[in-house]
């Protein structure tokens, strides 16, 4: 009997997987009553407040796309470069949350949490939505290009801006999917830096070009610009307590991404439109007109 174990006791709680000890494994004819309970993995995923949350989202950034496509016809072409930006905003958020409602767009991260100096090791499967990823990496580089053509910025600026943009996306990405706890916060630490990068271009550089156009402009991006930044910092800090430190629930996490996203989105774009739309410097050029008449001239000259 001494050597039959109660499978209901030994699955009991839910502390930490035994991994066996070279010294109790070596006992000769009777095997080891094991002193530890053995660990289940626990399994951190979506429950139905986040699949009812997602699809809500997925809902309002598909009526606030329409709301802007209509916005869009309002206005003539020269004057449609912010309602564009926006509307792809929002487009691409509707998908990537309907892969995410629909229970796609996201895998399990194997995190291996050493609970003790011994031999105790947690094994943890965390639901990471990657879509959400793919979604910033196409939507906070057209969020940039809005304060940046409001700004004014130059070429340079944008550019440094939109690249540190994508390096914060990827490396926040990459952090998610590390299965060591250290290596997660170290991708996390360059995401950090990158998101700073993005800040020094648009809050120094911006607000000294959107100093040379007019006082309506500069408090718009003055008040747009420190929402943004308050939102934006409030990323970070959502992934630092949910998928870092997994301190809320997946739900926690998707409800607290929900209202930033709202307001990084379709909030912003309403205020932005709003405010700057009907104001906003006639574009010509490729932009209104595609291409023009040059080439022909050209073939008119060689053919004489
Ligand atoms: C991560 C984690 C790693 C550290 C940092 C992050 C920053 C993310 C930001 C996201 C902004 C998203 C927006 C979405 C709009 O809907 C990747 C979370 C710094 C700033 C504005």
């Amino acid at each position: 009997m001494a050597n039959i174990v109660d499978p209901v006791w030994a699955f009991k709680t839910t502390s930490s997987l035994l991994v066996p000890h070279p010294t109790t494994s070596s006992v000769s004819s009777v095997a080891p009553i094991p002193t530890v309970t053995p660990n289940l993995p626990i399994y951190e995923k979506v429950g139905d407040a986040g699949v009812k949350t997602l699809w809500v989202v997925f809902v309002l950034m598909l009526l606030s796309t329409l709301a802007f496509i209509v916005l869009a016809w309002r206005v003539p072409v020269q004057k449609r470069l912010f309602h564009v930006i926006t509307a792809l905003i929002t487009t691409f958020a509707t998908l990537s949350y309907y892969a995410m409602a629909t229970g796609d767009g996201s895998s399990f991260n194997h995190i291996v949490v050493k609970e003790t100096k011994q031999h105790l090791v947690q094994h943890v499967y965390r639901q990471v939505f990657w879509a959400r990823y793919v979604d910033w990496s196409l939507t906070t580089p057209l969020l940039l290009l809005d304060l940046a053509f409001l700004a004014g910025l130059s070429g340079a600026d944008i550019f440094v801006a939109i690249v540190a943009d994508v390096i914060m996306v990827l490396t926040g990405l990459f952090a998610a999917f590390a299965t060591k706890e250290s290596v997660t916060w170290g991708w996390y630490a360059m995401a950090c830096i990158a998101y700073l990068a993005i800040v020094y271009v648009l809050a120094m550089n911006g607000r000294r070009t959107v100093a040379a156009k007019s006082s309506s402009t500069a408090k718009l991006f003055a008040s747009i610009g420190g929402f943004t930044l308050v939102l934006w910092t409030l990323y970070p800090i959502v992934w630092g307590i949910s998928d870092g430190a997994r301190k809320w629930s997946v739900d926690a996490e998707i409800i607290a991404y929900a209202i930033l996203d709202v307001l990084a989105k379709p909030v912003f774009g309403f205020w932005l439109l709003f405010a700057h739309g009907k104001n906003a410097s006639s574009i010509e050029g490729f932009w209104a007109h595609g291409l023009t008449g040059e080439g022909n001239v050209r073939l008119e000259d060689d053919e004489a």
